[in-house]
C-alpha cells in the first residue's frame, strides 16, 4: 500500500473545507435551497429536470423508448440543470426533489401535477403508466424490480466510490481504489453472469432493468466512463460486452443519451428537448453554426 499518510478523525467532524476533486465545489453537509428560483414548464404532460449523465440517461431513453414505442402520452420537454452551476439547490428543483439530485420529474397528466424523484422510481412510475418494459407475470415482474434495485443499490460504489477515487479525486490512493475496483470487478462478472443465459437482464424482454443498468456499467465497457475499461480489463466480460452492443445500437437509446448532454461532441449534445424535431435541428453545432451566421 502506497498511502503517503493517515488521518486521526476529530471528536466532531465540521465542514473546514472543500473536500476536493471533480464536483468539489457543489458538495455540502447541507440540504435546502440556496437561492429562490423557478422552474420552467413547457406544454407535453411530462416536464423532466435532469443532465445527460448517466441517472439523467435512464429516464431519457425510457421516455424516447415509450415514444418509439407509440406512447404519445410520453411526450416530454426536457430542461437542463446544470450541477456544477448549483441549478439543484434551487427552491423550484427542491420542491420537485428534496435531494438536490437529477433527475427529477414532473406528471402534469395526473389528476393533480405529481413530482417523481430518484431515477429508479421515475422509471417505475412511467413504465407503470404506460404498461410497457415491465413484465406483468407476478415471477417476471419480481426479477425485474430486482434488478433496478439492484442497480440503484450497486452503483453508488462504481460512480461515488471507484469513479471518485480513480477518475475524480486530485490525488490517487491505492486502499479506496484497490477496495472500489474489487466491488466493481465483483458486479460486472454478476452481470455477466446473468447475462451467459439471458438476452436481456430479465430474459428475453427488454425492460427498465435494462435502461436502469446500461447507461453505468455499458459506459464502463463502451470506455465512456472514467477511461477504466482497461483498468477493470472489462472486455473480458464477455456476456456484458454482446449485451451492451446490442443495446446502444437502439435509436431510442441513441436519441435519450442526446438529451440535456452538456459534453462531447456538439452534435450529440441537445441541451433541451421540447419536440421529437429537436433531434434534427437543435443540436448544439446546429445552434451555434446558426448563431455564428
Ligand atoms: N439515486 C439517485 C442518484 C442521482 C444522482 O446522484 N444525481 C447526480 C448526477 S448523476 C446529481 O444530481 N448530483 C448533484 C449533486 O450531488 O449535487 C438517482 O438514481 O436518481
Amino acid at each position: 500500500m502506497n498511502d503517503a499518510t493517515t488521518y486521526t478523525p476529530p471528536k466532531v467532524w465540521k465542514w473546514e473545507m472543500e473536500s476536493g476533486g471533480r464536483f468539489a465545489s457543489i458538495n455540502r453537509p447541507i440540504a435546502g435551497p440556496t437561492h429562490d428560483k423557478e422552474l420552467p414548464v413547457g406544454k407535453h404532460p411530462m416536464q423532466l429536470y435532469s443532465l445527460g449523465t448517466p441517472n439523467g440517461v435512464k429516464v431519457t431513453i425510457l421516455l424516447e423508448e415509450l415514444l418509439a414505442a407509440g406512447f404519445s402520452g410520453a411526450e416530454y420537454d426536457a430542461w437542463m440543470i446544470s450541477i456544477r452551476e448549483g441549478d439543484q439547490f434551487s427552491s423550484g428543483f427542491i420542491d420537485v426533489n428534496p435531494n438536490s439530485k437529477i433527475p427529477a420529474l414532473m406528471d402534469h397528466s395526473m389528476e393533480k401535477p405529481t413530482r417523481i424523484f430518484e431515477s429508479g422510481a421515475i422509471l417505475l412510475h412511467l413504465a407503470e403508466k404506460f404498461g410497457a418494459f415491465l413484465p406483468t407475470d407476478p415471477a417476471g415482474r419480481a426479477e425485474c424490480l430486482s434488478w433496478l434495485f439492484w442497480q440503484i443499490g450497486s452503483t453508488p460504489y462504481l460512480g461515488g466510490g471507484f469513479g471518485h477515487f480513480y477518475a475524480y479525486a486530485t490525488e490517487k490512493y491505492e486502499y479506496p481504489i484497490n477496495r472500489f475496483a474489487m466491488e466493481v470487478k465483483r458486479q460486472l462478472d454478476v452481470l455477466d453472469r446473468r447475462l451467459a443465459d439471458n438476452r436481456y437482464i430479465c430474459g428475453d424482454t427488454y425492460t427498465i432493468a435494462d435502461m436502469a443498468i446500461w447507461p453505468w456499467y455499458g459506459a464502463i465497457v463502451l470506455n465512456r466512463a472514467y477511461d477504466a475499461a482497461e483498468f477493470l480489463d472489462a472486455a473480458s466480460y464477455k456476456n456484458l460486452a454482446r449485451w451492451t452492443h446490442e443495446i446502444d445500437k437502439r435509436v431510442p437509446v441513441q436519441r435519450g443519451r442526446m438529451v440535456n448532454k452538456s459534453m462531447g461532441p456538439l452534435e450529440g449534445q441537445l441541451h433541451e428537448r421540447h419536440d421529437a424535431s429537436d433531434f434534427d435541428t437543435k443540436t448544439q453545432d446546429k445552434l451555434e453554426a446558426a448563431q455564428k451566421s
